[in-house]
């Protein structure tokens, strides 16, 4: 049988992951007594937020052949799934949306799935709405990739139309995987989840040789070997068989129970073949940028979070940990994520996963200080000398109309234009360099909603460059809570502690004490806020004009609020940390 890989890529929301159901549908690869929407979302993280977050392959059955296709996430915080998968196929379907047209993302994983060399078949979906544009897309399709009118295809993934044309043509013209016979045994490892049972599975595909389940294999890098405790394909459940081949994609369940053992990008080879080959290229490895530190929001929880970091690396490759230690937290986690909604989405697979709540800090970006890079508030020197922080250059796409409208947005945000580009008569590509501190939370909030949903934006680390900025802490009843502390630029730093310490005050719940809420710069408070006390009735129940009584009670009140303030009891709750880095 003939084999095809390939993988679906877009911008968020394009609709790859129906037109995956419309695939395994056609090829009958589930029931449809099992089917449901984006059937592929297996996680119900990614079926509540309606967003694929990881990968996942699948193999289909389709007359002579054996098609393999990967669904990736179109969310910028999950780019490296896409690169990843990019390098286990031969070609890609590129899905622009036709309500739409050409948008950041779909520039961003075109220009992954080109280094990789791939085979792209533009594809135009969602020509079923009434507000599709398809004579634009197609133009825009026709000036990127340079191909032919003809050669783009149009369907709805919704309505199924057009699927077998599709279908067809991934046949026709995806090239078939290069394989060459009676070569040794080589496979990249593209993906890996960690499964209590069958340990480390390793997402395999299966550059050279074949590999059997009685094999023993070896991991080049980590020089770690292993027997087979299971091997097989994706549907997408795991199906077991007793060997994989060239050209195939497929898993293979290790056995081993210690994450740290098994690398994404690693070569799984045969160990004891007379000749040893060489390693396949690799991953770069993902930069986060965006970092905050997670704690257990019950100190004795830390060894359950150590063990859910490492879990989900095996997941996500794209996270990065180092322990830390803060007074008022504890012991927890300094992690490094891709964006905003990418941390988002840990803590949330944490708390579920692994059952217990966690506190966050404040997102922040990485800073240079005196030359060194600096990941949390936590480590800012009392007296640095050279700060510096991270700039990005930033593409919007939108239709021109939008234009004045999104400048506006920028123009408070210490941005510099750079250029104009088009894409067609109507649609623009703004290029700027901003500060990527900037943009990582509630931007793309403001652009969507200046552009009514329509402007799409990218983002690439560019340099390190000076800034004056400073620490703010955040005093809650007199006492500093790191979590809150934040590197901000000088000249915001008032305007930062007012928004701060104004959603602090809506988010946490009143006391039996007032709680007074400071932003400080050392000793300097630049912004505060008073949560009034909640005053019980005590005296609710007493009759007429029992004064004195009444007296006694509310002083016995007075007192007893004195004793929890003392105490310094009150509980900051997990959901208030999220809320308030939402500002
Ligand atoms: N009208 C119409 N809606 C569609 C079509 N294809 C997808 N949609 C809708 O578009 C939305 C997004 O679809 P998904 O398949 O989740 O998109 P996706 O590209 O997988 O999204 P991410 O994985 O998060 O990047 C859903 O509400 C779909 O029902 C189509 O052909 N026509
Ligand atoms: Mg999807």
């Amino acid at each position: 049988m003939e084999i095809r890989n390939f993988c679906i890529i877009s911008h968020i929301d394009a609709g790859k992951s129906t037109l995956a159901d419309r695939f395994l549908e056609l090829t009958s690869a589930v029931s449809s007594r099992k089917m449901r929407p984006q059937f592929l979302d297996m996680m119900d993280l990614e079926r509540e937020k309606g967003i694929t977050i990881k990968m996942q392959p699948v193999r289909m059955k389709f007359d002579k052949y054996i098609l393999n296709l990967v669904d990736t996430p179109g969310h910028v915080d999950f780019s490296y799934e896409v690169s990843r998968s990019l390098a286990a196929v031969e070609g890609a379907l590129l899905l622009i949306d036709a309500t739409q047209g050409i948008q950041a993302q779909t520039l961003a994983n075109l220009e992954l799935a080109k280094k990789q060399n791939l085979f792209i078949i533009p594809v135009i979906n969602k020509i079923d709405l009434a507000q599709a544009n398809i004579e634009q897309a197609v133009d825009e399709i026709v000036k990127l990739l340079k191909v032919k009118k003809e050669e783009i295809i149009k369907i709805s993934a919704k309505n199924g139309t057009n699927i077998e044309q599709l279908l067809k043509a991934v046949i026709d013209k995806i090239p078939l995987p290069d394989i060459k016979k009676n070569k040794p045994f080589r496979a990249l490892i593209f993906g890996s989840k960690y499964d209590q049972y069958k340990g480390v599975i390793a997402y395999v595909r299966i550059v050279d040789g074949e590999v059997k389940k009685t094999d023993r294999i070896k991991f080049l890098a980590l020089k770690e070997s292993t027997d087979i405790k299971e091997l097989g394909f994706f549907t997408p459940d795991f199906v077991s068989q007793e060997k994989l081949c060239a050209g195939e994609i497929g898993y293979i369940a290790t056995g081993i129970k210690e994450p740290g053992k098994i690398k994404v990008g690693d070569t799984v080879i045969i160990p004891n073949l007379e000749q040893i080959p060489n390693a396949l290229p690799g991953y770069e490895e993902p930069k986060p940028m965006v970092y905050a530190s997670l704690y257990p929001e019950n100190p004795d929880d830390f060894d359950l979070l150590k063990d859910a970091l490492f879990k989900l690396k095996l997941n996500d490759p794209s996270l990065v940990f180092e322990q830390e230690t803060k007074e008022s937290l504890g012991r927890g986690f300094k992690c490094g994520f891709l964006g905003t909604l990418h941390a988002e989405i840990i803590s949330e697979r944490i708390h579920r996963e692994f059952g217990f709540n966690l506190i966050i800090s404040s997102p922040s970006v990485v800073y240079q200080v005196d030359n060194k890079l600096i990941y949390s508030a936590t480590d800012w020197p009392v007296f640095p000398d050279k700060t510096e922080e991270p700039w990005v250059s930033l593409e919007i796409i939108t239709p021109n109309r939008y234009m004045g409208k999104i400048i506006e947005v920028l123009k408070n945000l210490r941005a510099n234009y750079i250029k104009t580009d088009y894409l067609s008569l109507e649609r623009i590509i703004l290029v700027y360099e901003i500060p990527l501190r900037e943009i990582i939370v509630n931007f793309y909030d403001r652009i969507k909603s200046v552009s009514q949903g329509y402007a799409s934006m990218n983002y690439k680390f560019s340099d390190f460059r000076e800034a004056e900025l400073v620490k703010m802490d955040i005093l809650v009843a007199g006492k500093k809570e790191s979590a809150f502390s934040k590197i901000v630029p000088k000249e915001k730093a008032f305007a930062e502690g007012k928004v701060l310490v104004k959603k602090l005050k809506e988010t946490l719940p009143s006391q039996q004490f007032s709680v007074a809420l400071q932003a400080v710069i050392g000793a300097n408070i630049i912004a505060r806020e008073t949560i009034r006390a909640k005053r019980k009735d005590v005296t609710g129940y007493l009759y007429g004009g029992d004064y004195s009584r009444k007296r006694k009670l509310l002083e016995k009140q007075k007192k007893g609020k004195k004793k929890l303030k003392e105490k310094g009891s009150l509980r900051i709750p997990s959901k208030v940390f999220f809320e308030v880095f939402k500002t």
